[in-house]
């Protein structure tokens, strides 16, 4: 039955076809036989666009003349991923452009893979925001993503030697077709200076004068939805210069200081920071944070002008969402233009501001949470600062009139304290709604993090869990699985992921878990492909694929799975009677910030446990340990199709959510875990027989914490097991030249600075590796296994970014559908 489409996408495969043929022929002057792969990929990508334009047009006007409220999504990452495949897929024409460009001879996943990622973020947080535009467009909710057009995205990676090398990404290079640059919206963004107060209208007024001006040029990308009508908008910021170049020192003859002006206003937007859960007080990264919002918020107004509203109306026409404390500076910048260009009184503009900001955290690492100095705020914008210091004193006032003379709380709630400003409390000052990420991590930040600004507001707190979009993680990244979960529920679940609850009853369907187990199968046989191209390592696709790919941190605990390894390869070696024989394949991702030291040796112990393990007669056909260069979007929704196992075993507590887990479940993979983020939420929905769960609760962690001594110390001295694997660490097994290598690792387990073992490798290293051996259990009877990969998928529903965007738009936004 064909099913009547919503928009109006029409293009059929021979106007396809010829158009990119003609596309060829005008930009590039070449045919379909003659045309590189890049210029392909660009006719392609245009014919696609094209399509979209139509829609986005419409979609503009619709909100131009809709007076409807709009959300603005602040978020200083977004990692889309490629575009070509994703918005072929969500005008519903895949296979007709598949077949279209099959007949002019020319291979579709191959010019996809052509378009370079846009990789403009680390991990979870940016990943999570692109999730968010791509349900919000589905969904047909009006809204924005506001970001910073970064010249260079996260770092390429290359695995040298074992270790860790940073290339840039200069993804631009080869030009953007998905982007549209709109030099009439380009506004001023202003530092530095001094701030003078004048009369007017028997009222004092100040004004910000003597500084340096960065033009905020806006670059717009439609983001599409999957059969929806509504293309909504990505709006990018990136930095100019105001002169081309200072024509007096050009005349001079001096050059270079000549273009250096203009380079020092326009590095700006040059690098996106490659520091994940991690602040770090870096000047650039506080201009970058204003420059995106000071412009985001000119345009917000100007456009609430323009359509005749008036400002003092703003909370019924927009919300802005915090992605994180990243761009709280846009709360002072509100109150700013509020007060000093639009004539609002500290209150009226106080009261609209807490009517339009929500906040969303995304770590409890204290190390993650963003403390300016005062000074360096003050330098850099002054005016700001006056306002934010004015927030301080008021948010004090009534603090000390809520919890009387307790200074040390008032101290710890306070925007400034100790000379910093503490973006999260300006955050819980200012904005009508805070949210975590996962249910645990919600409570924590109630009873924990922010347990006294819960007392204050307790009505504020919201948790919204993570979710991760269908469409792109397993409609695109696994169209098999799709294709079968379509033939047997229908395709209502691309759009409504409850609705894979329905596969349930599939689970205990011989004839369809023998379809899935053969699907994962071949999804496992391109990936070894893919692994022998680009790591020149063979495994077997009937072997346990046991998959950890995520950002390489340590409270990730990347380093148990690497103990759990050497388990495996000291078992087989040293104790072949008593050992598993089952054949695994581990597969690691995992990009290291370059200044973090600890995580990049991680990375160079996992190659050297790699080389050793991979080569070893006794154990190269049992076990391969392959650690994939690069991992990105386009890496990951390779992987994902291809996973059995799905490591989330961070250290309880300490991951806010997750969202690998929520894909990799959704890709049949079964989870072994701790209770920690959003694995708690997996685990209530799938069951604790269809999840491997293991180690210390949260509570436990925290108690540990709090006691001050880990234990893990005791676990070295007496598990004989553990020993033997720590101490492989430094006997000279995973390192040839150089024995000392790896003492730092060591170290850190059994010494430790003051506290032995700070992610408590040791003390869940037992619970791991029982949870291992009930996993490998279930996974050698392929019936029961493929049972509970089917339950995983059908309880995936919930975990759909949809879920999430709707709770966000009930409990927090309410936003009206176009
Ligand atoms: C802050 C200041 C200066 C420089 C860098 C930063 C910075 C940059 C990125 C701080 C944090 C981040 C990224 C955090 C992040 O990705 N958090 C993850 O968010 C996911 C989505 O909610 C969760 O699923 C993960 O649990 C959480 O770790």
């Amino acid at each position: 039955m064909a099913k009547m489409k919503k928009t109006e996408y029409k293009l059929k495969k021979e106007q396809i076809k010829s158009t990119i043929s003609s596309k060829l022929r005008r930009y590039y002057g070449k045919t379909v036989e003659t045309a590189t792969p890049d210029q392909l990929y660009k006719a392609c990508a245009i014919t696609v666009r094209d399509e979209i334009m139509e829609e986005w047009a419409k979609s503009r006007e619709l909100l131009e003349n809709g007076h409807k409220k709009e959300l603005y999504y602040l978020s200083f990452e977004f990692l889309m991923g490629r575009a070509l495949g994703n918005n072929i897929m969500n005008i519903m024409q895949t296979d007709l452009y598949r077949e279209a460009l099959d007949e002019l001879g020319i291979d579709l996943s191959a010019i996809e893979d052509v378009e370079n990622d846009a990789g403009l973020g680390n991990g979870g947080l940016g990943r999570l925001a692109a999730c968010f535009l791509d349900s919000l467009s589905t969904l047909e909710l009006p809204a924005f993503g506001c970001g910073i057009r970064y010249e260079y995205g996260l770092f390429k990676q290359k695995i040298v030697d074992g270790y860790q090398i940073e290339m840039p990404d200069p993804w631009l290079e080869d030009g953007n077709v998905w982007e549209i640059e709109r030099p009439e919206d380009s506004v001023e963004v202003h530092y530095n200076g001094s701030v003078e107060e004048y009369f007017e209208d028997g009222r004092m007024k100040f004004r910000h004068v003597g500084y340096n001006t960065v033009i905020a040029e806006p670059y717009d990308m439609p983001i599409s939805g999957y059969d929806s009508k509504l293309v909504n908008t990505l709006r990018l910021w990136r930095a100019r210069s105001p002169q081309i170049i200072n024509m007096n020192e050009f005349n001079r003859g001096d050059y270079a200081m000549a273009v250096k002006d203009k380079e020092l206003a326009e590095v700006v937007s040059q690098i996106l920071y490659p520091e994940d859960n991690h602040y770090e007080g870096k000047m650039l990264r506080l201009k970058q944070q204003y420059f995106f919002v000071s412009a985001t918020i000119q345009w917000i107004l100007s456009k609430q002008k323009r359509r005749g509203h008036g400002l003092w109306e703003l909370p019924k026409y927009v919300q802005i969402h915090i992605n994180d404390t990243h761009p709280t500076i846009a709360i002072p910048e509100m109150m700013r233009i509020l007060m000093d260009d639009e004539g609002f009184g500290w209150d009226e503009a106080w009261d609209i501001v807490q009517k339009i900001f929500a906040y969303t955290n995304h770590t409890i690492m204290t190390e993650a949470l963003e403390k300016w100095p005062m000074s360096m705020v003050e330098g850099l914008l002054p005016r700001v600062s006056m306002i934010i210091k004015e927030i301080d004193r008021r948010q004090r006032e009534n603090l000390y009139n809520r919890f009387g003379n307790d200074i040390g709380k008032i101290e710890y709630m306070a925007v400034i304290s100790n000379g910093n400003v503490n973006m999260a409390n300006l955050c819980l000052t200012a904005c009508h709604s805070i949210n975590g990420v996962a249910a645990l991590h919600t409570d924590i930040l109630k009873n924990e993090t922010f347990r006294d600004y819960h007392i204050l507001s307790p009505e504020k707190f919201k948790n919204v869990t993570n979710g991760v979009t269908p469409r792109r993680w397993l409609l695109k990244a696994n169209p098999k699985l799709a294709g079968i979960i379509t033939e047997t529920i229908g395709d209502g679940w691309i759009k409504n992921a409850q609705n894979l609850e329905k596969l349930e009853k599939f689970a205990e369907d011989s004839a369809f878990r023998d379809k899935f187990a053969e699907i994962k199968q071949e999804n496992k046989v391109k990936l070894a492909e893919y692994i022998k191209e680009h790591n020149g390592i063979i495994v077997d696709p009937s072997s346990l694929f046991d998959v950890q790919i995520k950002r390489l941190h340590e409270y990730k605990r990347q380093l148990m799975k690497a103990m759990h390894i050497v388990y495996r390869y000291k078992m087989i070696t040293e104790n072949p009677s008593q050992a598993s024989m089952l054949p695994e394949t581990f597969i690691f991702g995992a990009k290291a910030a370059p200044g973090y030291h600890t995580a990049k040796l991680i990375i160079k112990l996992i190659n050297n446990i790699a080389n050793v393990v991979n080569n070893d007669p006794r154990t190269k056909d049992i076990l391969k340990v392959v650690f994939i260069e690069n991992y990105s979007v386009s890496i990951a929704e390779k992987i994902v199709a291809a996973a059995n196992l799905s490591e989330q075993i961070s250290t309880a507590s300490k991951e806010a959510s997750g969202t690998g887990n929520m894909k990799l479940m959704l890709n049949g993979a079964l989870t072994i875990g701790t209770l920690d983020g959003a694995n708690v939420e997996i685990a209530e929905r799938v069951g604790l027989d269809n999840i491997y769960i293991f180690g210390l609760t949260s509570q436990e962690v925290l108690n540990i914490y709090a006691s001050g001594h880990s234990g893990s110390a005791e676990v070295y001295s007496q598990n004989m097991v553990v020993k033997s694997i720590v101490d492989s660490f430094i006997d000279g097994t995973f390192t040839p030249d150089n024995q000392n290598l790896f003492q730092e690792i060591y170290h850190s387990l059994v010494f430790g600075h003051g506290f032995a073992d700070p992610y408590l490798l040791l003390r869940d290293f037992e619970s791991y590796l029982d949870a291992g051996h009930r996993m490998a259990k279930d996974f050698q009877t392929p019936d029961v296994w493929n049972k509970k990969a089917i339950i995983n998928v059908s309880k995936a529903g919930y975990f759909s970014s949809d879920r999430s965007i709707l709770d966000y738009n009930n409990t927090i936004w309410g936003l009206e559908k176009i």
